[in-house]
């Protein structure tokens, strides 16, 4: 399915793809075990009673994986180091072949150090699992510093706080609303560690990979307006503010762990400077006063005693997950950033969009991308220094607590035979792709 041109992004805008360790890898049994893999292991934690033992086989068939991003011609890969890996015999040659590959083929490797698969017996409730984390990442580091020239320390502290420790619909399956802040906390420590450890390896281009997207209030009714704003400080400026201000906002340094003055002394190093900003957009939320428990999209319910309530966004399509589809979502959130952190926003990176969607004719695919593309040259036509867009996800893979019912790729696999087949999007990205390498005039 052709598209009208997109508009040209500036000269070395970054192309490229994403994934997570514990989605594609498999060979579960050549690693320890994650807080995934306990979770999935409890009967009815994920829908189709699924694990990602096997998932798509990366682990196996990364040659494979590294020949489609090379004949997609994206410029980058962003992929995820499992922890538990590394901590396993001849884990980290695993990622040394596939950064070899990478390199061979030309694709530049860009590595997430944490995404959610955090080695079964640590928490993210322990302040020490901030500095054991720092200690993994030198190992990392140290191992493929050589050739990764940009780093990622965290993928969305905000969904593993909210589903994984808030709302237990996520590994390691805690339920304890406003109790789980440390987690957050300690997962920002931990990423401030972790930049003075790459710092330390001589590691030149780090960010994080934060989720963000605008906060809609249901209407104009103060109780309405109220919610909405501490919807958008838990799940937006709760993790972008210590990062880019060095201060949590306002309603929250107080229920934060510890003593005001330890606190602040980790602030200083949760707000060690970025080089870049990751940002993972999906959809905008719509927000108001509580109306007691409801099922929002994606099939998660939120207990009654949050003090907001996420309402339907009426007159858009939606995704098979039921995430509505706003791409001027995308523009707002940029200028929005630029607007409240000014000077202090890095270059922002899109690390992360995409939709689910089934078929390998998958329109509704390329309408959202296409979509999101051009909302992203909005924002940079606004003056919001944007270098680069990564979709999610090069492969359908194993989607957390919905287990392979969600397919986010641009390739399908097949999960009995883990045969990949391009889809109508993978052509439609390479295109896009080609025309935006094309001379100009
Ligand atoms: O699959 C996830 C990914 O692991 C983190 N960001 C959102 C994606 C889609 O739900």
């Amino acid at each position: 399915m052709a598209t009208q041109p997109i508009p040209r992004f500036p000269d070395g805008f970054l192309w490229g793809v994403s994934t997570s360790a514990h989605q594609i890898e498999g060979a579960a049994r050549l690693r320890e075990p994650s807080v995934w893999d306990v979770f999935t292991a409890e009967p009815g934690r994920v829908k189709d009673g699924s694990t990602a033992a096997v998932a798509c086989d990366h682990y196996h068939r990364y040659r494979e994986d590294v020949a489609l991003l090379a004949d997609l011609g994206v410029d980058a890969y962003r992929f995820s180091v499992s922890w538990p890996r590394v901590n396993s015999p001849g884990g980290l040659d695993f990622y040394d072949r596939l950064v070899d590959e990478l390199c061979a083929a030309g694709v530049r490797p860009v590595p997430t150090l944490f995404h959610w698969d955090l080695p079964a017996g640590l928490d993210w409730l322990e302040r020490d699992t901030a500095s054991r984390f720092a200690r993994y990442v030198t190992r990392v580091a140290d191992r493929l510093g050589d050739r990764v020239v940009r780093w990622i320390t965290l993928n969305e502290p905000a969904e593993h706080t909210l589903l994984g420790h808030a709302l237990g619909t996520h590994a390691p399956g805690r339920t304890l609303l406003f109790d789980a802040l440390p987690a957050a906390h300690h997962q920002l420590l931990a990423h401030g560690l972790a930049v003075r450890a790459l710092r330390a390896a001589g590691a030149a281009e780090i960010g994080i990979a934060n989720s963000h997207g605008p906060t809609w209030p249901a209407s104009d009714d103060p109780a309405d307006r109220e919610a909405a704003d501490f919807y958008d400080l838990l799940l937006n400026r709760l993790f972008s503010d210590p990062l880019l201000t060095g201060r949590y906002p306002e309603g929250i340094a107080e229920l934060m762990p510890g003593d005001a003055r330890r606190v602040d002394a980790d602030l200083e190093i949760i707000a060690e400077p970025l080089d870049w900003y990751g940002v993972n957009y999906y959809a905008p939320a719509r927000v108001g006063a509580p109306q007691g428990a409801k099922t929002v999209f994606g099939g998660l319910t939120l207990p009654a005693e949050l003090p907001f309530s996420v309402r339907a966004i009426e007159g858009r399509p939606v995704t098979d997950f039921g995430w509505p589809v706003v791409p001027e979502g995308l523009t707002e959130l940029l200028t929005g950033l630029r607007d409240r952190y000014g000077d202090r926003l890095p270059p922002v990176v899109i690390t992360e969009n995409g939709c689910s969607y089934e078929g390998l004719d998958d329109r509704d695919r390329i309408a959202y991308l296409d979509g999101h593309v051009r909302a992203l040259h909005g924002a940079v036509a606004a003056g919001v220094d944007v270098r680069g867009y990564f979709v999610w996800s090069l492969l359908d893979n194993f989607e957390w607590a919905e287990g392979y019912a969600r397919r986010f790729g641009l390739v399908h696999v097949d999960f009995a035979t883990l045969e990949r087949t391009p889809k109508a999007s993978y052509a439609w990205f390479r295109e896009v792709l080609r025309a935006q390498r094309a001379p100009v005039g």
